[in-house]
């Protein structure tokens, strides 16, 4: 099985299902496409159908998108676990990450994934309305996932699921730009926080990404 990526530093879409097949311990090979560079679309020819990564290829099936990748390695490989066997937490936990993959895009235009960027304060007011909308949404969610009931390993649903998968980057971009989060949900999304930065499957993700010498201009701020 073969997964195809762009670079580790920058890829937000990629490092969703990357990360969930390495949690679960799964076996793959990866390819890395070096995005937005000449070569990039002769590089994706037949890997990806719609230009862009992640892409998986199992056998002859191929699959692209991020979540699409997700719900097929749910289904084939771990039978299920990627999501909370409680019919009402599976049904929260699938609106919250189509919410994540069909929206926020403020956050996605203003604070672009980069995880060798040193921490660098970016305030509310370098904001638009559209980026702290998205960032009170997504505080509100999380914050409502780690307080339930049922929640006691600290991830957004009763185990590491596609969900915490799907919100990884959000999780690298608050860090990278010292995101301001309300007082009151402050402990609670710092514990989430560094829980999932200290993530074996993440750390060993960052490890790679932080080899990379290519610079996307437009993914620096
Ligand atoms: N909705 C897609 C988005 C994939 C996506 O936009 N990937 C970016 C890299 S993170 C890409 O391939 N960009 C290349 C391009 O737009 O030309 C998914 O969930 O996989």
């Amino acid at each position: 099985m073969k997964l195809i990526l762009g670079n580790k530093n920058y890829s937000s879409w990629s490092i969703r299902p990357w990360l969930l097949m390495t949690y679960f311990d799964i076996k793959f090979d990866e390819k890395i496409i070096k995005l937005f560079t000449p070569e990039m679309l002769t590089e994706m020819h037949g890997d990806c159908p719609a230009n862009k990564v992640p892409a998986l290829i199992d056998g002859d099936i191929h699959v692209w998108d991020s979540l699409a990748i997700c719900e097929y390695i749910n289904e084939n490989y771990i039978d299920g676990k990627g999501w909370p066997s409680d019919i009402k937490q599976k049904t929260k936990a699938r609106s919250v990450v189509c919410e994540m993959h069909s929206g926020f895009f403020g956050i996605r235009n203003e604070l672009p994934m980069n995880l060798r960027c040193p921490v660098t304060i970016v305030k509310n007011e370098q904001l638009s309305e559209q980026a702290l909308n998205d960032i009170k949404r997504i505080c509100d969610i999380w914050f409502e996932c780690l307080t339930h009931n049922h929640n006691k390993n600290g991830f957004l649903f009763s185990e590491f699921s596609i969900a915490d998968a799907m919100f990884f980057p959000v999780v690298s971009r608050f860090q990278t730009y010292a995101i301001t989060v309300t007082a009151s949900q402050k402990t609670v999304i710092n514990q989430y926080m560094n829980q999932m930065l200290n993530l074996p499957a993440f750390l060993q993700w960052k490890e790679s990404a932080l080899k990379e010498v290519e610079v996307i201009d437009a993914d620096e701020r």
